[in-house]
């Protein structure tokens, strides 16, 4: 593919010269941000996430910010999972869906109190559809975009790495909550979370100008960590089952259809603009649902369109992303398949660009 041109409207992060410095191959465009995508190379990323340490530059997890007394009722009205119980502190993954139920975003909420609430995006345009509805409900909030910019932290030895900056106390946090943390005379958000399931921290960066300090901070401490630059990972990210919007769900599903039921409340998440359409396609419940799927054969081409999946030459669902696993020495995939075929090993037919491949639906993801 030929390169893509910089320009103002693709912005770089406070972080982007750190990311340069250590040889970034590739980028993606993300909430029209640059996000890395390959270092070394995918594989050569993944072995190293799953072994050692890696700082990621994710500032493209933008953050909307409310502020105001209306700010936890705004939170309320875009996501169908119940937010009465959570406290500042506490981080949330929320489905956010519209008033037909489709998913908009499946964004991490920080809560930094009752007034105050940080939505971590993923790539939509979010930012317009929560100032409609604070403008148009007449709230009183101020939503906005701010200058806050997630570094991750992840990998096995993301604890030692992080205590070296932030010192012992960072180990105490718990997962999905967060506290806050000095750096050189800048407070720092920092929580246990991330996107692999290699265990590790995002750091909100709240001036730009601390981007850079903290990230050298981290590479000086981390040598004999053998620290390096990553990335969110493909092939870690399907093995883990973690959902990537716009690839693996767009606005046309539910949460439900998405498997994250387990993240709706609808019943008691009164206010939420979803909710009377979730309750209604609730009753009926999903007909078709994310599942893990593995294909057989050798590796498989890059998945950058629907890939149709059949049974008897019907068409029941679609791989959305797929990749070999060195580990698992199989191809791993995340599709969206029918009720039909969603059962644990159903054996059905995947078409990729190398042509027909058997597969089989998995009961779990890989890890
Ligand atoms: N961290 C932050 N912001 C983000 C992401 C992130 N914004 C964009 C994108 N990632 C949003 N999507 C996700 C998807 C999965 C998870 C978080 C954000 C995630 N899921 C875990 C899981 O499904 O196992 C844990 C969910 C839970 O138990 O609450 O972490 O990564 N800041």
């Amino acid at each position: 593919m030929a390169m893509i041109s910089p320009s103002r409207r693709l912005r770089r992060t406070p972080f982007s010269a750190g990311v340069e410095r250590e040889g970034v191959k590739a980028y993606t465009v993300y909430n029209r941000m640059l996000l890395p995508t390959v270092f070394e190379s995918v594989e050569a990323d993944y072995h190293h996430l799953k072994k050692h340490v890696q700082v990621w530059d994710v500032s493209c997890e933008r953050q909307i910010e409310l502020r105001g007394p209306d700010a936890s009722r705004l939170m309320q009205m875009l996501t169908p999972r119940d937010l009465r119980a959570m406290l500042p502190g506490q981080c949330f993954y929320v489905p956010i869906v519209d008033e037909t139920g489709g998913m908009l975003n499946d964004p991490v909420a920080v809560k930094l109190s009752e007034d105050r609430w940080w939505i971590s995006i993923a790539d939509s345009d979010l930012l317009f559809w929560v100032k409609g509805i604070a403008h148009g409900y007449r709230l009183d909030v101020l939503v906005d975009e701010p200058d806050v910019s997630p570094l991750a932290v992840q990998g096995p030895k993301a604890d030692d790495l992080m205590a070296r900056v932030f010192g012992d106390s960072v180990r105490d946090i718990r997962f999905f909550r967060f506290g806050h943390f000095d750096f050189e005379g800048h407070d720092m958000v920092v929580a246990r979370s991330g996107y692999s399931k290699q265990g590790g921290f995002e750091i909100y960066v709240q001036d730009s100008a601390a981007g850079m300090p903290l990230w050298d901070a981290l590479f000086a401490a981390g040598q004999d960590l053998e620290v390096r630059a990553g990335c969110p990972n493909l092939i870690e990210r399907i093995e883990s089952g973690l959902l990537s919007y716009g690839n693996d769900m767009t606005d046309d599903n539910t949460p439900h259809e998405c498997g994250l039921g387990k993240f709706c409340n609808t019943h008691t998440a009164i206010g939420c603009i979803g909710r009377d359409a979730l309750l209604r396609v609730a009753k009926e419940g999903p007909i078709q649902q994310i599942r893990p799927i593995e294909i057989s054969g050798d590796r498989v081409p890059p998945c950058d369109r629907v890939w149709p999946a059949y049974a008897n030459g019907k068409k029941v669902g679609q791989v959305t992303s797929a990749t070999w696993s060195p580990d698992f020495k199989t191809n791993v995939a995340i599709g969206m398949i029918r009720m039909t075929h969603w059962d644990a090993d159903t054996v059905i037919e995947v078409e990729t660009p190398d042509g027909m491949r058997a597969a089989t639906v998995r009961e779990t993801f890989w890890n």
